[in-house]
């Protein structure tokens, strides 16, 4: 679920009625598809500098298309849109809407058990049995987990966790990407992305496990982290506070951290896939398959006419991929 649009935005109602209905295809229809059209059409109207008078006027955008701006027009003369109407009026909906917002129930979870008569947080209570440690993690911090973190925050978090890292071992390089990279006021989670000059890409699995196992144990023990959803060898999903490091913090909200561990030689693709946006990765790759490229959170490989792809090219900064594939370059700030 992303942050509603700002209100100094000309068109933050548009955006807001195009997000619901992005949720909607995700979590209840399933439609990626649809999905994807809508969030794309919600970016194009929040980057547009002045109100949107009509369907035709949006349809001018890059991600507007005929069916989306139908909707533009009859909210705009309305000021509503019946198809939402008549999907905020059934319970399922609302149902699987409302559980989707628990970290670690995707739509079909929510599905699942809104048919089996579970569609409240309180009913998730009483049954606790049919979550996973995932679920019953989100569901132990739902309050605190539906709420952003102030960039502010984050600054804190990351300075303990650089101190904390570089105790262990001065040379882990460590970037927090995510929204916070892109330069956002707040976020919904903390993104850090590590990697270890003698980690790369051909060397063992023994290596890279105890890297990561190593900052997760020593932030556990200086409590930063305070529970864990999922420890892998090169991802990390959990739970942090400030509570218990600052005297100024005293009822901190449990925060989402993912950590991911990468190999130095492929820091850059990673760094560009963890700053994101999502729809911005998505966009990105598309046009790199168009130039004979693919791109992913790894590697940047040309693809032949063969379609397979060969070898991957070297990269030495984030500026480098967008080189390759013929893409004007975009800082941070831009990739929403
Ligand atoms: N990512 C992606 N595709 C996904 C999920 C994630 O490309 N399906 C990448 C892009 C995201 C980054 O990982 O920017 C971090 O994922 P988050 O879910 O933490 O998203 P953000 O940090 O962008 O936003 P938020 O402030 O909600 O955490
Ligand atoms: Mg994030
Ligand atoms: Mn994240």
């Amino acid at each position: 679920r992303k942050a509603p649009f700002s209100e100094d935005n000309p068109n933050h109602d548009l955006c807001d009625m195009l997000t619901e209905l992005a949720d909607y295809e995700r979590n209840v229809s399933r439609n990626i598809y649809k999905y994807n059209a809508y969030r794309n059409a919600a970016t194009a109207l929040a980057g547009h500098p002045t109100r949107i008078q009509s369907g035709e006027e949006a349809r001018k955008l890059n991600g507007v298309g005929a069916k989306i701006s139908k909707k533009i027009d009859e909210f705009l003369q309305t000021g509503k849109l019946q198809k939402l109407e008549k999907i905020r009026d059934d319970d399922t909906n609302t149902a699987i809407g409302l559980l989707t917002r628990v970290s670690g129930i995707g739509p079909a979870k929510a599905k699942q058990l809104v048919d089996a008569g579970v569609k409240t947080i309180e009913d998730l209570h009483r049954h606790e049995d049919k979550l996973n440690s995932h679920q019953l993690v989100g569901l132990k911090y739902f309050e605190d987990f539906e709420k952003k973190i102030p960039r502010h925050e984050i600054e804190q978090t990351e300075e303990i966790i650089k101190k904390e890292i570089h105790e262990l071992d001065p040379e882990y390089l460590i970037t927090i990407c995510g929204s916070y990279r892109r330069g956002q006021l707040e976020s919904g989670d903390i993104d850090v992305l590590l990697t270890h000059p003698s980690y790369t890409s051909t060397d063992g699995n023994a290596r890279r496990s105890q890297l990561l196992k190593k900052v997760v144990n020593s932030l556990v023990s200086k409590k930063l982290i305070i529970d864990t959803i999922s420890l892998g060898d090169v991802k990390f999903m959990g739970v942090c506070s400030l509570d218990k490091l600052k005297r100024d913090v005293r009822h901190g909200h449990a925060r989402r951290l993912d950590i991911r561990l990468t190999p130095h030689d492929q820091y850059y693709c990673s760094i560009l896939y963890f700053t994101g946006s999502d729809l911005f990765n998505k966009n990105m790759r598309a046009h790199a398959l168009q130039n004979g490229f693919t791109l992913n959170e790894y590697t940047l490989r040309p693809v032949g006419s063969t379609g397979i792809p060969g070898e991957p090219v070297v990269v030495t900064s984030e500026e480098d991929i967008f080189e390759y594939i013929g893409y004007p370059y975009k800082k941070p700030s831009e990739r929403d």
